[in-house]
């Protein structure tokens, strides 16, 4: 009898035993090493494994830009994508682009908070024989062949664009000749959009001497910055007739700081509103005439890179330069745009 009882209840135990062992054994495996998933995925040689550095989380377009990315560079398209955001640091950028070379990706997409200051880890990467391409922004190297294609927005183009447009809307109010004040609320300083908006609505401006340029300041392309920096000019000049802000998230901090002093924008306003970006929320204001400009520059740039991808995979040449499309919206032409656009 007694035997009979004893049989099952240490199969049972032994059972028991068994599963604990396994279980633990999972987890501790897990916890000494939880890349050890992405190791045996990262192996599996069908995938391509591609490590993005991404700058940071800054802006609606950059949430847009990294959602791209990500969707472009799945695992349903034959991907294996390690991401890294920056939070808008340098040291974070260089510290992944290490990481992506020591864990030998195939490709390294990354986009450069500032265009100085990558060229040594650049040059590891190309050591390491791993492709770089260069997303939105741009990075400054003495070698260019240490990437090897930029996909992103022409920066000076877009600057050209919002002087252009100045130029052209004070004509049609007969007050071409008049002085005007200005302000500029700059992207990051040193970032190749804040250069190239920069440089390019300089470019124009030079050709209008009665636009004077107060001042410029740098608000790192945040609404919490802007609306800051927005406060102090407008304790400091009493005048302002438009503000430059280079990308939508400060324009809205600008906006704020100027109607919380009482002060109207946009198409009807006391204070000219031009903006780059073209998000949903900024392009309603543009509807709704509180921006009077709004230069696009398009995030969507994920299908280019896996373009490019597939391309070297197939071993055949690219260009060095990859421009995506882009805009310029008012209230006459904006509609579409508004009720398409997903970001
Ligand atoms: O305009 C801004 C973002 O580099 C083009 O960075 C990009 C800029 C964009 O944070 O919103």
């Amino acid at each position: 009898m007694r035997k009979h009882i004893l049989y099952p209840v240490l199969a049972v135990i032994i059972l028991v035993a068994l599963c604990s062992i396994m279980i633990i054994g999972e987890l501790s495996g897990y916890f000494l090493n939880p890349t050890r998933d992405f190791e045996t995925e990262m192996t599996d040689d069908k995938l391509i494994v591609v490590g993005i550095s991404q700058l940071g989380s800054e802006s609606v377009w950059r949430t847009a830009n990294t959602d791209s990315i990500q969707k472009a560079l799945s695992r349903e398209n034959g991907y294996f994508a390690i991401f890294s955001n920056a939070r808008q640091k340098q040291e974070n950028q260089i510290k992944a682009i290490r990481s992506f070379i020591s864990q030998r990706v195939d490709y390294i997409v990354f986009s450069p908070v500032t265009e100085d200051g990558f060229e040594s880890v650049l040059i590891e990467a190309k050591d390491a024989g791993i492709p770089v391409i260069l997303m939105d922004r741009m990075a400054n190297v003495s070698d260019d062949s240490l990437y090897v294609t930029h996909v992103g927005s022409d920066m000076k183009a877009e600057g050209i664009k919002a002087g252009t447009w100045l130029a052209s809307e004070l004509k049609k109010k007969n007050i071409a000749d008049d002085p005007v004040n200005i302000v500029i609320l700059k992207g990051t300083e040193g970032s190749s959009s804040e250069i190239g908006r920069s440089e390019g609505f300089h470019q124009i401006a030079a050709d209008h001497p009665n636009w004077n340029i107060l001042a410029e300041v740098d608000a790192d392309f945040t609404t919490t910055k802007a609306k800051e920096e927005m406060g102090k000019l407008l304790r400091e000049f009493r005048d302002i007739d438009v503000v430059v802000s280079q990308n939508d998230d400060m324009t809205f901090g600008a906006v704020e700081a100027l109607r919380e002093r009482g002060y109207t924008t946009g198409v009807n306003g006391e204070v000219m509103i031009i903006s780059f970006d073209a998000c949903h929320e900024a392009l309603t204001m543009v509807y709704n005439g509180v921006i009077n400009v709004d230069i696009e520059c398009n995030p969507i740039q994920g299908e280019y890179v896996s373009e490019v991808i597939r391309k070297l995979e197939r071993g055949e040449t690219i260009d060095k330069e990859y421009f995506v499309d882009e805009e310029v919206f008012t209230k006459d032409n904006v509609i579409n745009a508004l009720n398409s656009r997903a970001y």
